[in-house]
C-alpha cells in the first residue's frame, strides 16, 4: 500500500478561493461525467455501442479539479478511459454519445469509438497502454520549442502504463530537456485484473519514480476534489515558474470494471460497496454542506438536470445518420 502522505490542502482555503458558484459548477461537471458514463453504460448494454467502453467512474474528481486548477488552454492526453476529460475540455454529450454509437455526428466521425476522442485541446484518447506518455512529452517539447508562456502538456495514465518503457525514455528525456509537463498517474489499484502490488515494484510510486529522473512527486487523494485542485494549481504554478517535469500520483477507485465487459471477479463484493463509500461526489457535497454551500435539494437538482442531458445524448445517437462507407478513407494520411 502507497504510504506516501498526500499534498497538504485546506478545504477552507480552496473554498474560499473559488466561492460558491464556481464550486457548484463543478459538481455540476463531476454530475456530467457520473450520469453520461452510466447512461452510456446502458447503452452499450442495449447493444447500441460497438467495441470497447472503459468508465472514469468514481475517478471523476482527479480531471474535474484539473480542468479547474489549469483552465482549458493546455495539451491534454490521456488513456482509453477519456470520455471526462473530452466532456471536460467541450466536447458535448450529443458528439461523444453518438461517437459511441458510430453516428457521422460523433465526435471523430463514427470512426473512433469509445476510446478516441479528441477536442481541439485534447490530443487524443489512447488505446495502447502508455501510448500517450511520449506524445505529452513531444507537446512539451513544441511548447518550449515555439517559446509559448503560460501552457503546459499534460499527461493522464493508470499505474499500469508506469511498467512501460515508453514511460521510462518519456520521464527521463522530460527532465533532461526541461520540458514543461506534468504526468499524472490515475492509480485505481488495479490494471485490468492485475493489482498494483502484482504490476508495480514501489510502493509509492510517483515519489518512488520521480527520484530516477531527477524529478519532483506529488501525491494526492484521487477522491477528493478538494486536495486535487490545491495540489494540481501547486504543480501547475511550478511547472510553469520552472518549466521543469512533475510526476503526480492520484489514488483513486474506480467503481466500475476496467471496460464494460467485466465483470470484476477479482475483487469481493465487500470491498467494493466499502471502498465506493468514498464516493469523490459525496465527498464534495459534504464539504460543501459544511461550508453552507447548496443543500440536498440544490444537489437533487444538479443530478438530475445532469441526467437529463445524458439521456437526450443518446436520443441525439439515435437519431443521428450513419457515415457513408464511401468517405471512411477521408482524412486517412497514412497509406
Ligand atoms: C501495450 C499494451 N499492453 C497491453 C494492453 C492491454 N490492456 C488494456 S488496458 C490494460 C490495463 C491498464 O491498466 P492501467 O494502466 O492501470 O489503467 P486503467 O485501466 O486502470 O485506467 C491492459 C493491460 C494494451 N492495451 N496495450
Amino acid at each position: 500500500m502507497n504510504s506516501c502522505p498526500y499534498f497538504p490542502s485546506d478545504n477552507s482555503a480552496v473554498i474560499k478561493e473559488l466561492g460558491c458558484e464556481v464550486l457548484l459548477e463543478n459538481l455540476r461537471r463531476m454530475y456530467l461525467i457520473r450520469n453520461f458514463e452510466t447512461r452510456a453504460e446502458a447503452a452499450y448494454l442495449q447493444g447500441k455501442v460497438g467495441g470497447f467502453f472503459h468508465a472514469y467512474t468514481g475517478q471523476e474528481a482527479i480531471q474535474t479539479a484539473v480542468l479547474q486548477a489549469l483552465g482549458p488552454n493546455n495539451w491534454f492526453i490521456t488513456s482509453y478511459r477519456c470520455h471526462a476529460l473530452a466532456l471536460l475540455l467541450g466536447a458535448t454529450p450529443n458528439e461523444i454519445m453518438a461517437e459511441f454509437y458510430g453516428r457521422k455526428t460523433g465526435n471523430a466521425l463514427g470512426r473512433g469509438g469509445s476510446m478516441h476522442l479528441y477536442t481541439d485541446r485534447l490530443l487524443g484518447g489512447f488505446g495502447i497502454v502508455g501510448g500517450q506518455v511520449p506524445i505529452a512529452t513531444g507537446a512539451a517539447f513544441t511548447i518550449k520549442y515555439k517559446g509559448i508562456k503560460g501552457e503546459v502538456a499534460i499527461c493522464f495514465m493508470g499505474e499500469g502504463a508506469v511498467a512501460q518503457g515508453a514511460f521510462h525514455e518519456s520521464l527521463n528525456q522530460a527532465a533532461l530537456l526541461n520540458l514543461p509537463c506534468i504526468y499524472v498517474i490515475e492509480n485505481n489499484h488495479w490494471g485490468m485484473g492485475t493489482s498494483v502490488e502484482r504490476a508495480i515494484s514501489v510502493k509509492n510510486i510517483a515519489k518512488d519514480k520521480a527520484v530516477g529522473y531527477g524529478m519532483k512527486s506529488y501525491t494526492f487523494n484521487g477522491m477528493d476534489f478538494f486536495n486535487c485542485y490545491a495540489g494540481f494549481l501547486h504543480a501547475y504554478q511550478e511547472v510553469l515558474e520552472t518549466g521543469h517535469p512533475v510526476l503526480i500520483e492520484a489514488i483513486c477507485e474506480r467503481f466500475k470494471g476496467h471496460s464494460v465487459s467485466d465483470p470484476g471477479l477479482y475483487r469481493t463484493k465487500e470491498s467494493t460497496k466499502k471502498f465506493m463509500q468514498d464516493d469523490p461526489i459525496l465527498n464534495m457535497q459534504i464539504a460543501l454542506l459544511e461550508a453552507k454551500i447548496g443543500d440536498e435539494e440544490t444537489f437533487k437538482k444538479i443530478d438530475k438536470a445532469q441526467r437529463e442531458i445524458a439521456v437526450k445524448s443518446m436520443e441525439f445517437a439515435d437519431a443521428s445518420p450513419w457515415p457513408n462507407p464511401i468517405e471512411l478513407e477521408d482524412d486517412v494520411f497514412a497509406p
